[in-house]
Protein backbone atom coordinates (compact mmCIF):
# COMPACT_ATOMS: atom_id res chain seq x y z
CA UNK A 1 0.00 0.00 0.00
CA UNK A 2 1.87 3.26 -1.09
CA UNK A 3 1.69 6.31 1.11
CA UNK A 4 0.40 9.49 1.03
CA UNK A 5 3.64 11.19 -0.58
CA UNK A 6 1.17 14.92 0.05
CA UNK A 7 0.26 17.23 2.86
CA UNK A 8 -3.64 18.18 3.33
CA UNK A 9 -4.12 21.62 1.10
CA UNK A 10 -4.37 23.39 4.74
CA UNK A 11 -0.85 22.23 5.84
CA UNK A 12 0.63 22.65 2.16
CA UNK A 13 0.01 26.65 2.74
CA UNK A 14 2.40 26.68 5.54
CA UNK A 15 4.86 24.49 3.33
CA UNK A 16 4.50 27.38 0.49
CA UNK A 17 5.87 29.90 2.54
CA UNK A 18 8.96 27.87 3.85
CA UNK A 19 9.92 27.17 0.58
CA UNK A 20 9.61 30.61 -0.93
CA UNK A 21 11.06 32.24 2.37
CA UNK A 22 13.02 29.62 4.47
CA UNK A 23 16.26 28.94 3.60
CA UNK A 24 16.48 25.18 2.52
CA UNK A 25 19.04 23.79 5.48
CA UNK A 26 16.37 20.88 6.27
CA UNK A 27 14.24 18.66 4.37
CA UNK A 28 11.76 18.08 6.79
CA UNK A 29 8.75 14.92 7.03
CA UNK A 30 5.62 16.50 5.22
CA UNK A 31 3.72 17.55 8.32
CA UNK A 32 2.79 20.53 10.23
CA UNK A 33 2.35 20.88 13.68
CA UNK A 34 0.72 23.66 15.71
CA UNK A 35 0.53 21.96 19.54
CA UNK A 36 2.39 19.60 21.63
CA UNK A 37 1.16 17.92 24.84
CA UNK A 38 2.73 15.21 26.71
CA UNK A 39 3.97 12.64 24.14
CA UNK A 40 1.99 13.68 21.57
CA UNK A 41 2.12 16.27 18.85
CA UNK A 42 -0.90 17.24 16.78
CA UNK A 43 -0.52 18.68 13.19
CA UNK A 44 -2.69 21.67 11.97
CA UNK A 45 -5.41 19.40 10.94
CA UNK A 46 -5.94 18.20 14.25
CA UNK A 47 -4.13 14.70 13.94
CA UNK A 48 -2.62 13.72 16.60
CA UNK A 49 0.74 11.85 16.39
CA UNK A 50 3.15 10.18 19.05
CA UNK A 51 6.68 12.38 18.89
CA UNK A 52 9.20 9.47 18.94
CA UNK A 53 11.89 12.36 17.97
CA UNK A 54 11.54 14.27 20.92
CA UNK A 55 13.53 17.50 19.35
CA UNK A 56 16.20 15.16 19.43
CA UNK A 57 16.62 14.25 23.12
CA UNK A 58 15.14 18.13 23.79
CA UNK A 59 11.78 17.09 24.87
CA UNK A 60 12.66 14.53 27.11
CA UNK A 61 10.07 15.90 30.09
CA UNK A 62 7.46 15.66 27.86
CA UNK A 63 5.76 18.59 25.68
CA UNK A 64 4.56 21.69 27.33
CA UNK A 65 5.39 20.11 30.52
CA UNK A 66 3.36 22.19 32.87
CA UNK A 67 5.83 22.95 35.75
CA UNK A 68 8.11 24.18 33.40
CA UNK A 69 5.38 26.30 31.65
CA UNK A 70 4.26 27.58 34.74
CA UNK A 71 7.65 28.31 35.71
CA UNK A 72 8.71 29.79 32.06
CA UNK A 73 4.91 32.16 32.09
CA UNK A 74 6.21 33.49 35.61
CA UNK A 75 9.52 34.46 35.04
CA UNK A 76 9.01 35.76 31.43
CA UNK A 77 6.31 38.54 33.27
CA UNK A 78 9.04 39.20 35.71
CA UNK A 79 12.21 39.89 34.13
CA UNK A 80 13.85 37.24 31.38
CA UNK A 81 17.35 39.69 30.32
CA UNK A 82 19.95 41.66 32.44
CA UNK A 83 23.18 40.63 30.27
CA UNK A 84 26.11 39.57 32.75
CA UNK A 85 27.02 43.84 32.97
CA UNK A 86 24.54 43.31 36.02
CA UNK A 87 24.05 40.69 38.77
CA UNK A 88 20.33 39.29 38.79
CA UNK A 89 18.85 37.18 41.85
CA UNK A 90 18.55 33.85 40.14
CA UNK A 91 22.10 33.16 38.49
CA UNK A 92 23.67 32.56 41.94
CA UNK A 93 20.63 29.98 42.62
CA UNK A 94 20.95 28.28 39.62
CA UNK A 95 24.46 27.48 39.47
CA UNK A 96 24.51 26.04 43.15
CA UNK A 97 21.78 24.18 41.85
CA UNK A 98 23.24 22.61 39.07
CA UNK A 99 26.41 22.30 40.39
CA UNK A 100 25.57 20.67 43.53
CA UNK A 101 22.93 18.26 40.62
CA UNK A 102 25.85 17.03 39.01
CA UNK A 103 28.92 17.22 41.41
CA UNK A 104 30.64 19.57 40.37
CA UNK A 105 32.77 23.19 41.22
CA UNK A 106 31.52 25.32 38.45
CA UNK A 107 29.18 25.77 35.80
CA UNK A 108 29.82 28.14 32.79
CA UNK A 109 25.97 29.11 31.21
CA UNK A 110 25.72 29.26 27.45
CA UNK A 111 23.03 28.51 24.85
CA UNK A 112 22.71 26.03 22.44
CA UNK A 113 24.80 23.07 22.94
CA UNK A 114 27.26 23.92 19.97
CA UNK A 115 27.89 26.43 22.19
CA UNK A 116 28.26 24.18 25.14
CA UNK A 117 30.99 22.23 23.01
CA UNK A 118 33.13 25.57 21.87
CA UNK A 119 33.44 26.32 25.15
CA UNK A 120 34.30 23.17 27.02
CA UNK A 121 37.42 23.06 23.60
CA UNK A 122 38.55 26.92 25.25
CA UNK A 123 38.28 25.74 28.78
CA UNK A 124 40.40 22.60 27.38
CA UNK A 125 42.93 24.55 24.83
CA UNK A 126 43.76 27.47 27.85
CA UNK A 127 43.68 24.54 30.70
CA UNK A 128 46.69 22.52 28.49
CA UNK A 129 48.33 26.12 27.91
CA UNK A 130 48.07 27.42 31.68
CA UNK A 131 48.10 23.51 33.94
CA UNK A 132 49.20 20.93 31.31
CA UNK A 133 52.31 23.13 29.88
CA UNK A 134 51.80 22.63 26.11
CA UNK A 135 53.53 25.04 24.06
CA UNK A 136 51.35 28.13 22.91
CA UNK A 137 49.04 27.24 20.29
CA UNK A 138 49.99 23.75 19.89
CA UNK A 139 47.14 22.08 21.75
CA UNK A 140 45.17 19.82 20.13
CA UNK A 141 41.73 17.89 20.82
CA UNK A 142 40.84 14.60 19.86
CA UNK A 143 37.11 13.59 18.40
CA UNK A 144 35.30 10.15 17.97
CA UNK A 145 35.38 9.47 14.16
CA UNK A 146 31.77 9.57 13.33
CA UNK A 147 31.04 12.62 16.15
CA UNK A 148 28.26 15.16 16.00
CA UNK A 149 28.13 18.14 18.36
CA UNK A 150 26.86 20.80 15.94
CA UNK A 151 27.06 23.02 12.66
CA UNK A 152 29.66 25.70 13.77
CA UNK A 153 33.09 26.08 12.27
CA UNK A 154 34.90 24.45 14.85
CA UNK A 155 31.78 21.65 15.00
CA UNK A 156 32.60 20.76 11.43
CA UNK A 157 36.11 20.96 11.80
CA UNK A 158 36.07 18.04 13.71
CA UNK A 159 33.48 16.23 11.46
CA UNK A 160 34.26 12.56 9.73
CA UNK A 161 30.39 13.73 7.68
CA UNK A 162 30.99 15.40 4.51
CA UNK A 163 27.82 16.40 4.28
CA UNK A 164 28.37 18.81 7.47
CA UNK A 165 32.22 19.78 5.94
CA UNK A 166 32.61 19.82 2.66
CA UNK A 167 32.53 23.20 1.06
CA UNK A 168 32.97 25.10 4.38
CA UNK A 169 36.71 25.09 4.77
CA UNK A 170 39.40 25.65 5.59
CA UNK A 171 39.25 24.21 8.55
CA UNK A 172 40.19 24.62 12.71
CA UNK A 173 43.68 23.84 13.07
CA UNK A 174 44.62 21.56 16.12
CA UNK A 175 41.76 18.76 15.82
CA UNK A 176 42.35 14.92 15.69
CA UNK A 177 40.51 11.90 15.10
CA UNK A 178 39.93 8.63 16.84
CA UNK A 179 37.74 5.91 15.50
CA UNK A 180 34.99 5.51 18.14
CA UNK A 181 35.19 2.38 20.73
CA UNK A 182 39.06 1.73 19.96
CA UNK A 183 40.41 2.21 23.19
CA UNK A 184 44.14 1.14 21.92
CA UNK A 185 43.85 3.96 18.97
CA UNK A 186 42.75 6.39 22.07
CA UNK A 187 46.01 5.29 23.64
CA UNK A 188 47.76 6.54 20.61
CA UNK A 189 47.17 9.59 20.37
CA UNK A 190 46.61 10.41 23.77
CA UNK A 191 50.35 9.77 23.64
CA UNK A 192 51.44 12.69 22.03
CA UNK A 193 52.15 15.45 25.05
CA UNK A 194 50.00 18.53 23.37
CA UNK A 195 46.84 16.93 23.71
CA UNK A 196 44.75 18.54 26.24
CA UNK A 197 41.36 16.63 25.68
CA UNK A 198 39.69 13.90 24.39
CA UNK A 199 35.64 14.75 23.83
CA UNK A 200 33.10 11.94 23.07
CA UNK A 201 29.71 10.75 23.67
CA UNK A 202 28.84 8.22 25.70
CA UNK A 203 26.32 7.28 22.93
CA UNK A 204 26.61 8.88 19.20
CA UNK A 205 23.30 9.97 18.43
CA UNK A 206 23.43 11.24 14.82
CA UNK A 207 25.85 8.37 14.06
CA UNK A 208 22.29 6.44 14.85
CA UNK A 209 23.04 5.67 18.32
CA UNK A 210 25.68 3.88 17.76
CA UNK A 211 26.97 2.29 21.44
CA UNK A 212 30.19 1.45 22.31
CA UNK A 213 31.31 -1.86 24.14
CA UNK A 214 30.70 -1.80 27.66
CA UNK A 215 33.96 -0.51 29.75
CA UNK A 216 34.62 1.59 27.14
CA UNK A 217 33.85 4.83 28.98
CA UNK A 218 36.13 3.80 32.19
CA UNK A 219 38.75 3.00 29.69
CA UNK A 220 38.16 6.66 28.13
CA UNK A 221 38.32 7.77 31.82
CA UNK A 222 41.98 5.49 32.73
CA UNK A 223 43.51 6.78 29.78
CA UNK A 224 42.45 10.29 30.29
CA UNK A 225 43.99 10.27 34.06
CA UNK A 226 47.14 8.59 32.51
CA UNK A 227 48.13 10.75 30.02
CA UNK A 228 47.06 14.16 32.28
CA UNK A 229 44.32 14.49 29.24
CA UNK A 230 40.91 16.38 29.82
CA UNK A 231 37.69 14.22 29.19
CA UNK A 232 34.68 15.67 27.99
CA UNK A 233 31.82 13.82 27.74
CA UNK A 234 29.21 15.71 25.48
CA UNK A 235 26.08 14.42 27.01
CA UNK A 236 24.01 17.07 24.91
CA UNK A 237 21.86 14.51 23.59
CA UNK A 238 22.41 11.47 25.98
CA UNK A 239 22.22 13.08 28.99
CA UNK A 240 19.35 14.20 31.67
CA UNK A 241 17.96 11.15 32.22
CA UNK A 242 17.47 10.26 28.13
CA UNK A 243 19.15 6.44 28.59
CA UNK A 244 18.08 5.29 31.62
CA UNK A 245 20.28 7.06 34.04
CA UNK A 246 20.64 10.74 34.80
CA UNK A 247 23.77 10.77 32.58
CA UNK A 248 25.06 7.93 29.89
CA UNK A 249 28.50 8.33 31.76
CA UNK A 250 26.65 6.76 34.94
CA UNK A 251 26.36 3.87 33.33
CA UNK A 252 29.87 3.01 33.71
CA UNK A 253 30.35 5.20 37.12
CA UNK A 254 32.88 7.24 35.52
CA UNK A 255 33.24 11.36 35.88
CA UNK A 256 34.29 13.40 32.90
CA UNK A 257 36.72 16.33 33.60
CA UNK A 258 34.17 18.82 31.78
CA UNK A 259 30.43 17.92 31.23
CA UNK A 260 28.34 19.48 28.49
CA UNK A 261 24.31 19.33 28.53
CA UNK A 262 22.03 21.15 26.91
CA UNK A 263 18.46 20.42 24.67
CA UNK A 264 16.37 19.37 27.85
CA UNK A 265 17.87 21.44 30.16
CA UNK A 266 14.75 23.54 29.13
CA UNK A 267 12.49 21.00 28.48
CA UNK A 268 12.14 21.75 24.73
CA UNK A 269 11.16 25.65 25.38
CA UNK A 270 14.16 27.61 24.98
CA UNK A 271 18.22 27.21 24.18
CA UNK A 272 19.91 26.48 27.26
CA UNK A 273 23.66 24.63 27.48
CA UNK A 274 25.71 24.24 30.63
CA UNK A 275 29.61 23.01 30.70
CA UNK A 276 30.53 21.97 34.09
CA UNK A 277 33.98 21.87 35.21
CA UNK A 278 36.07 21.87 38.54
CA UNK A 279 38.01 25.07 39.63
CA UNK A 280 41.33 23.87 38.40
CA UNK A 281 39.62 23.82 34.80
CA UNK A 282 37.26 26.97 35.31
CA UNK A 283 39.05 29.36 36.72
CA UNK A 284 41.68 29.61 33.74
CA UNK A 285 39.23 31.73 32.00
CA UNK A 286 39.12 35.16 33.38
CA UNK A 287 36.29 37.58 33.50
CA UNK A 288 35.65 39.22 29.65
CA UNK A 289 37.23 35.96 27.90
CA UNK A 290 34.12 34.41 26.96
CA UNK A 291 30.27 34.45 27.41
CA UNK A 292 27.14 35.23 25.32
CA UNK A 293 24.34 37.57 25.47
CA UNK A 294 22.11 34.98 26.49
CA UNK A 295 24.49 33.14 28.65
CA UNK A 296 22.53 32.55 32.35
CA UNK A 297 19.74 34.67 31.74
CA UNK A 298 17.10 34.77 33.99
CA UNK A 299 14.30 33.08 32.37
CA UNK A 300 16.84 30.15 31.33
CA UNK A 301 17.97 29.89 34.76
CA UNK A 302 14.77 29.29 36.29
CA UNK A 303 13.38 27.22 33.48
CA UNK A 304 16.46 24.85 33.87
CA UNK A 305 15.95 24.41 37.54
CA UNK A 306 12.47 23.54 37.09
CA UNK A 307 13.13 21.56 34.25
CA UNK A 308 16.19 19.18 36.29
CA UNK A 309 13.69 18.90 39.21
CA UNK A 310 10.65 17.37 37.71
CA UNK A 311 13.57 14.84 36.03
CA UNK A 312 14.11 13.34 39.68
CA UNK A 313 10.64 14.24 41.37
CA UNK A 314 9.08 12.31 38.13
CA UNK A 315 11.41 9.43 38.17
CA UNK A 316 11.94 9.90 34.26
CA UNK A 317 15.49 8.34 34.26
CA UNK A 318 13.83 5.08 36.23
CA UNK A 319 10.94 5.05 33.54
CA UNK A 320 13.00 5.68 30.42
CA UNK A 321 15.05 2.42 31.31
CA UNK A 322 11.93 0.54 32.13
CA UNK A 323 10.00 1.72 28.81
CA UNK A 324 13.77 1.35 27.11
CA UNK A 325 13.76 -2.14 27.69
CA UNK A 326 9.98 -2.63 27.06
CA UNK A 327 10.13 -0.98 23.39
CA UNK A 328 12.81 -3.07 22.35
CA UNK A 329 11.57 -6.22 23.18
CA UNK A 330 8.47 -5.64 21.57
CA UNK A 331 10.45 -4.37 18.15
CA UNK A 332 12.52 -7.50 18.72
CA UNK A 333 9.17 -9.39 18.96
CA UNK A 334 8.00 -8.31 15.54
CA UNK A 335 10.64 -10.12 14.03
CA UNK A 336 10.04 -8.30 10.69
CA UNK A 337 12.89 -9.11 7.93
CA UNK A 338 13.00 -4.97 7.74
CA UNK A 339 14.59 -4.79 11.07
CA UNK A 340 18.38 -5.32 10.97
CA UNK A 341 19.03 -4.79 14.58
CA UNK A 342 17.31 -2.82 17.60
CA UNK A 343 19.75 -1.06 19.83
CA UNK A 344 19.65 1.57 22.45
CA UNK A 345 19.67 2.17 26.10
CA UNK A 346 16.72 3.73 27.98
CA UNK A 347 14.46 5.64 25.71
CA UNK A 348 17.30 6.43 23.24
CA UNK A 349 16.87 3.82 20.66
CA UNK A 350 17.15 3.07 17.13
CA UNK A 351 16.24 0.25 14.64
CA UNK A 352 18.53 -0.67 11.47
CA UNK A 353 16.42 -1.11 8.46
CA UNK A 354 17.36 -4.17 6.26
CA UNK A 355 17.53 -2.51 2.99
CA UNK A 356 20.22 -0.65 1.73
CA UNK A 357 18.14 1.61 -0.45
CA UNK A 358 17.52 4.90 1.80
CA UNK A 359 14.49 5.68 0.68
CA UNK A 360 13.38 2.42 2.24
CA UNK A 361 13.61 4.35 5.89
CA UNK A 362 11.93 7.64 4.98
CA UNK A 363 9.16 5.62 3.49
CA UNK A 364 8.76 3.89 6.27
CA UNK A 365 8.73 7.03 8.22
CA UNK A 366 5.67 8.19 6.03
CA UNK A 367 4.00 5.48 6.77
CA UNK A 368 4.32 6.30 10.09
CA UNK A 369 3.45 9.36 9.91
CA UNK A 370 0.28 8.53 8.26
CA UNK A 371 -0.73 5.94 11.28
CA UNK A 372 0.19 8.28 13.77
CA UNK A 373 3.73 8.24 15.02
CA UNK A 374 6.77 10.46 13.97
CA UNK A 375 10.03 9.58 13.51
CA UNK A 376 13.12 10.75 11.00
CA UNK A 377 15.61 8.15 9.42
CA UNK A 378 19.05 9.53 10.07
CA UNK A 379 22.55 8.20 7.73
CA UNK A 380 20.20 6.32 5.51
CA UNK A 381 19.18 3.16 7.00
CA UNK A 382 18.37 4.24 10.63
CA UNK A 383 15.43 5.26 12.38
CA UNK A 384 15.49 6.70 16.41
CA UNK A 385 12.96 5.91 18.55
CA UNK A 386 13.28 8.39 21.20
CA UNK A 387 9.74 9.57 22.53
CA UNK A 388 9.77 11.70 25.88
CA UNK A 389 10.62 9.78 29.00
CA UNK A 390 7.11 10.00 30.76
CA UNK A 391 5.84 7.35 28.05
CA UNK A 392 3.83 4.68 29.79
CA UNK A 393 3.88 0.64 28.74
CA UNK A 394 0.26 0.84 26.71
CA UNK A 395 1.34 4.00 25.16
CA UNK A 396 4.51 2.04 24.01
CA UNK A 397 2.72 -0.70 22.70
CA UNK A 398 0.34 1.06 20.58
CA UNK A 399 3.15 2.95 19.18
CA UNK A 400 4.84 -1.03 18.31
CA UNK A 401 1.19 -1.33 16.89
CA UNK A 402 1.82 1.66 14.85
CA UNK A 403 5.47 0.74 13.84
CA UNK A 404 3.98 -3.53 12.71
CA UNK A 405 1.86 -2.08 10.63
CA UNK A 406 3.91 0.47 8.84
CA UNK A 407 6.38 -2.25 8.01
CA UNK A 408 3.34 -4.36 6.52
CA UNK A 409 2.52 -1.70 4.39
CA UNK A 410 5.94 -1.09 2.83
CA UNK A 411 6.56 -5.15 2.38
C1 LIG B 1 19.89 20.09 14.00
C2 LIG B 1 21.56 16.01 14.45
C3 LIG B 1 21.03 15.02 16.63
C4 LIG B 1 24.06 16.85 19.55
C5 LIG B 1 25.18 16.53 20.35
C6 LIG B 1 25.85 18.81 20.38
C7 LIG B 1 24.76 19.17 19.62
C8 LIG B 1 23.84 18.19 19.18
C9 LIG B 1 25.44 15.10 20.78
C10 LIG B 1 24.58 20.64 19.23
C11 LIG B 1 22.68 18.59 18.36
C12 LIG B 1 20.81 18.22 17.03
C13 LIG B 1 21.08 19.33 16.04
C14 LIG B 1 19.80 19.37 15.32
C15 LIG B 1 19.40 17.91 15.11
C16 LIG B 1 20.08 17.19 16.23
C17 LIG B 1 20.92 16.06 15.80
F1 LIG B 1 20.70 15.32 13.71
F2 LIG B 1 21.77 17.20 13.96
F3 LIG B 1 22.70 15.36 14.57
F4 LIG B 1 20.48 15.07 17.77
F5 LIG B 1 21.66 13.96 16.34
N1 LIG B 1 26.06 17.51 20.73
N2 LIG B 1 21.96 17.75 17.75
O1 LIG B 1 23.19 15.86 19.16
O2 LIG B 1 23.48 21.18 19.93
O3 LIG B 1 23.76 23.44 18.96
O4 LIG B 1 21.95 21.97 18.12
O5 LIG B 1 21.80 22.89 20.44
O6 LIG B 1 18.85 20.20 13.38
O7 LIG B 1 20.99 20.56 13.64
P1 LIG B 1 22.71 22.44 19.31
Amino acid sequence: MSTNHTVSANAAKYLELEDQFGAHNYHPLPVVLEKGEGVFLYDVDGKRYYDFLSGYSAVNQGHCHPGIIKTLQEQAAKLTLTSRAFHNNLLGEYEAYITKYFGYEKVLPMNTGVEGGETAIKLARRWGYNVKGIPENKARIIFAEGNFWGRTLAAISSSTDPSSFKGFGPYMPGFGLVAYNDLAALENELKDTNVAAFMVEPIQGEAGVVLPDDGYLKGVRNLCTKYNVLFIADEIQTGLARTGKMLACDHEDVRPDILILGKALSGGTLPISAVLADDVIMMQIKPGEHGSTYGGNPLACAVAMKSLEVLKSEKMAENAEAMGKLLRTELEKLNSPLIKLVRGRGLLNAIVINHKDPEVSWELCLHLRDLGLLAKPTHGDKIRFAPPLIITADQIKEAVGMIAEALKRLS
